[in-house]
């Protein structure tokens, strides 16, 4: 070993290069006497010396630009690299010709070519040798549990080619790359709701991949220690890109996955240093940057930069002015050299010192130009993927040094355009097909010939028997759990809602009481997962602290200072509760696990997670996004929700958007429910879809944390509660001359039935009430018939539920705690004058009373545009109106919220 600084330019000089010498000579002797432990001890020792008199400098987190794993520890291949190679190169091809033919026949479909050229032998380590698949049958029914891989999602071209190459997909599967509408499409990243036997898990949004499987880790483990479903050794990979890992939600988790000790975690990222535009860290060392990331974090790193070819070079580097040279080189340049051939790479690297020039004089350009990275490298990634697995008591990742567009030559190769390149002229073709020696006639080749060895060739009969040994093909997904789950009936936890009586309640706590009473049933109970993110006691859930204990794999190794309390803080290793902390990313990324826990464990669960309705779909929504693509089953329960509702918690607290949101997602069942009763009635029905059914759908309810009178359920409305509109009562004569229709949702409702009474009693305005308890799914429902008819349908065969409803020309008014646009989902179906009333704007604190008023949601802003819609009508003088107005002392009315 010598003394001069290898990690990074510029660092201090040795002024006592002898002293140095000695002391790591002592340390190799120790290291060859007593073993790498003892040295690494032995350095420890040393550094917390320095931390107790204050010596120590903590900037330097990473270690030098080498492989973790040195050549002697590297251990045997236990594959056949010639075949693997071949395997690979066939793999390459098939991918670039997908999309390469996609893109010649239909111009503008994208798709990418460089990513999977980095990233291939990362892959096929892993799908030869490590990722095991779940065995016969869906987990849990005598099948073996499998691992779970997140694959990089512009990478989704190489795993298809695999998958034609095994025989699971056809030829003209692979023609219809991206070409999904009509069917028998490949899509373009991994989504389980387009190809529900093959993706399992959504990456194409960047982050969601590296936060989910940190997550998906954890929850393996909940399953476990719960004593719900064994670990059984599986294991979670994921596949990413080093710009991805910019990405907040890519390291959010990291500290997680430490703290939790998941050593059945391995993240391996395709350092390919470059993103879309450019390198991902141009002016400095994207590897020795997410080193000190995640070391600092926790996690065990393993570096593999350089392959092989490099290893003779780095025996005869005594004075390790290879490192020097690469602490040197910043990414930027490392892509210029990747770029350009031996050569060049002669000329700009080595020779720029007497000591590197000398090392590789006696290679020839050639030989230059073959020195691979280690990402490349079968040896190199095997022994990482082969110590990642071994490792206990901490997650792992494996850094692995790659090219973008490996094998794309000059038309893609370290190219700053090789992320966007589709194609590659004839000439580039011929290159990549000699270069990979695929055995193409020049003819084949210019006409993108898919290339797949006979069944019985070497090739395919390798590839089939590695995945056998497996378990099994991978990428593989089960659409449903073994087993159902009973739900109990309703009566039996929420008769207390449904019978509410008058009694006084919030809604939150309505559905608290429900979930303590569902957790208690023997069938489901266990199967629910309360989450929350560090909001249980804003909800009033802290009686399940004891009631279900919170989770915590290291139980509780503190007597809680509240020990003496009847609702103390329980911690344990079987605890059902899950609180996440503040991060409600974390939270949503637990609740996915759980809510696709029917699919990737075999085992139906049913994540209940409560939170701010404010930092759900607003804070989290691509989260969400991905959840339905997941084909999540569970429920998100916004609490505190609405504008109005939560008072004095102001502008960033006060939800008006997320059933907006909401609305947009195909398979999740939004509701606003006013009463006990009707959150009742949702949660049941809701619960049976997703347990009994197994619907792949999730449920958004909204509950509010304002107490007041719940009502009992009226008999015979459950069907339209669960439709979104139903009859909760009149005011005045079935025959009035002057008539309006007045809905309402959540939190807004009792002021509409207020105002329904001050119609009448004050103006003689008869009214028909209506709880809207979704107007999302009136809105579904409405469009799907307006739809049939545009196809020719008979109008009388089917009417839409709002058609039934609301018949006739007198005027709706319908007003919510959230924006207008809300509402205004049902507008276009409704046959008579629609006026929506909603909180836009920004929210601020203040009591409920003053902020419905400031919004115009109040009960006197329902009588004034009830008032209005009939004054068009001419049904009421406007006279009448300008009176109201003046009664209510609303004259002087400043500007609208929304403005301001
Ligand atoms: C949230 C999000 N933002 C942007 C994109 C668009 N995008 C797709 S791939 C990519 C570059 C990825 O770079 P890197 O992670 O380094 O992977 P590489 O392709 O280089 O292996 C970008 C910006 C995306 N898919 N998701």
């Amino acid at each position: 070993m010598d003394g001069s600084n290898v990690l990074q330019p510029g660092a201090a000089r040795d002024e006592d290069p002898v002293e140095t010498g000695e002391w790591l000579e002592s340390l190799s002797s120790v290291i060859q006497e007593a073993g790498p432990a003892r040295g690494q001890f032995l350095v420890q020792q040393l550094l917390n010396a320095l931390r107790q008199i204050g010596a120590a400098d903590s900037t330097q987190q990473f270690s030098a630009y080498r492989n973790t794993i040195p050549l002697e520890r590297q251990g045997a291949y236990p594959g056949d690299l010639a075949i693997e190679e071949r395997i690979t190169s066939l793999l390459r091809w098939n991918a670039l010709a997908m999309v390469m033919r996609a893109n010649q026949a239909y111009g503008d479909l994208g798709g990418h070519i460089a990513s999977y050229a980095s990233a291939a032998e990362i892959f096929e380590v892993g799908f030869n040798h490590f990722f095991r698949a779940g065995g016969e049958g869906a987990p849990g029914k005598g099948g073996a549990p499998g691992d779970l891989v997140f694959y990089q999602p512009h990478s989704a071209p190489g795993v298809y080619a695999r998958a034609f190459l095994e025989g699971r997909l056809s030829e003209e599967r692979l023609t219809n790359y991206r070409q999904e509408v009509g069917g028998n499409g490949l899509c373009s990243y991994p989504h389980p709701w387009l190809m529900p036997d093959f993706w399992q898990f959504p990456t194409g949004s960047m982050g969601i991949g590296p936060m989910s499987a940190a997550y998906q880790a954890r929850f393996i483990r909940y399953l476990d220690h719960r004593e719900l479903k064994p670990e059984g050794g599986r294991h979670v990979w994921g596949v990413f890109g080093d710009g991805e890992m910019d990405e907040p939600e890519s390291i959010g988790a990291l500290t997680m996955a430490a703290r939790e000790k998941l050593d059945n975690l391995t993240f391996i990222i395709n350092c390919n240093l470059q993103r879309l535009d450019g390198p991902v860290r141009g002016n400095g060392q994207i590897i020795q940057e997410l080193e000190s990331l995640f070391s600092g974090a926790g996690w065990n790193v393993i570096k593999v930069l350089w392959g092989s070819e490099w290893d003779s070079l780095f025996s005869r580097d005594t004075n390790h002015v290879l490192l020097r040279r690469f602490a040197e080189t910043v990414d930027g340049e490392y892509q210029t050299l990747g770029a350009k051939d031996g050569d060049y790479n002669r000329a700009k690297f080595f020779d720029r010192e007497p000591e590197s020039r000398a090392l590789a004089q006696t290679m020839s350009d050639a030989e230059i130009n073959a020195l691979k990275r280690g990402g490349h490298d079968f040896r190199k990634l095997y022994a990482a993927f082969a110590a990642a697995r071994a490792h206990k008591g901490r997650p792992t990742v494996i850094l692995a040094k790659t090219k973008k567009g490996y094998g794309m030559g000059n038309a893609g190769e370290s190219r700053m355009t090789a992320h966007q390149a589709k194609k590659l002229d004839v000439e580039a073709l011929i290159e990549f097909r000699d270069r990979f020696k695929l055995p193409l006639t020049n003819d084949e080749v210019a006409a993108l010939k898919f290339c797949k060895p006979a069944d019985d060739s070497a090739e395919i009969a390798y590839l089939r028997a590695r995945r056998e040994a497996l378990g099994g093909y991978m990428p593989k997904r089960v659409r449903n759990a073994p087993d159902t789950v009973a739900v109990p009936p309703l009566e039996s936890y929420g008769q207390f809602a449904l019978q509410a009586g008058d009694k006084e309640m919030s809604t939150t706590t309505a559905a608290v009481r429900m979930l303590g009473g569902l957790l208690k049933d023997k069938q489901l109970g266990p199967r629910i997962v309360p989450i929350v993110a560090d909001e249980a006691r804003t909800f009033g859930m802290a009686n399940l602290f004891r009631q279900v204990g919170i989770y915590s794999s290291a139980g509780q190794l503190y007597e809680p200072e509240d020990a003496g309390s009847m609702l103390y803080y329980r911690e344990a290793r079987n605890g059902q509760l899950l609180e996440e902390g503040i991060t409600e990313a974390g939270a949503i990324s637990s609740w996915v696990a759980a809510a696709t826990s029917y699919s990737a464990h075999g085992l139906a669960m049913l994540p209940i997670y409560i939170y701010y309705s404010m930092f759900g779909f607003q804070r989290v929504g691509d989260l969400i996004w991905a959840a339905a693509d997941q084909r999540a089953r569970g429920f998100l329960l916004g609490a505190t929700a609405g504008r109005t509702t939560l008072g004095g918690e102001g502008l960033q607290h006060q939800d008006g958007s997320s059933h907006i949101v909401a609305a947009t997602i195909p398979n999740c069942r939004a509701y606003d429910p006013a009463f006990a009763g009707e959150l009742a009635v949702i949660m049941d029905a809701g619960a049976r879809r997703m347990m009994e059914s197994q619907c792949d759908e999730f449920y958004y309810l909204t509950v509010m944390n304002e107490n007041y009178a719940q009502p009992s359920i009226i008999p015979g409305t459950e069907a339209d509660i669960l439709k979104g509109l139903y009859r909760f009562g009149t005011r005045g004569a079935a025959d009035a001359t002057k008539k309006v229709r007045l809905l309402g949702a959540g939190a807004i409702f009792r002021e509409v039935i207020a105002a329904a009474d001050i119609l009448l009693e004050t103006f003689d305005v008869g009214s028909e009430i209506f709880s809207a308890t979704s107007f999302s799914e009136l809105a579904k429902d409405a469009a799907d018939v307006e739809r049939g008819r545009r196809y020719g349908a008979d109008p009388a065969a089917r009417r839409s539920h709002l058609e039934t409803c609301l018949p006739g020309s007198a005027p709706v008014i319908a007003a919510t705690d959230y924006v207008r646009a809300y509402p205004q989902l049902i507008a276009p179906y409704v046959e008579s004058r629609f006026v929506a009333l909603g909180t836009d704007g920004f929210g601020r604190s203040d009591t409920r009373a003053a902020l419905r008023k400031f919004f115009e949601v109040d009960r006197n802003s329902i009588v004034l545009a009830a008032l209005e819609a009939l004054v068009r009508e001419g049904a009421v003088e406007h006279g009448t109106l300008v009176a109201a107005v003046r009664q209510f002392g609303l004259d002087d009315q400043p500007a609208a919220p929304w403005t301001v």
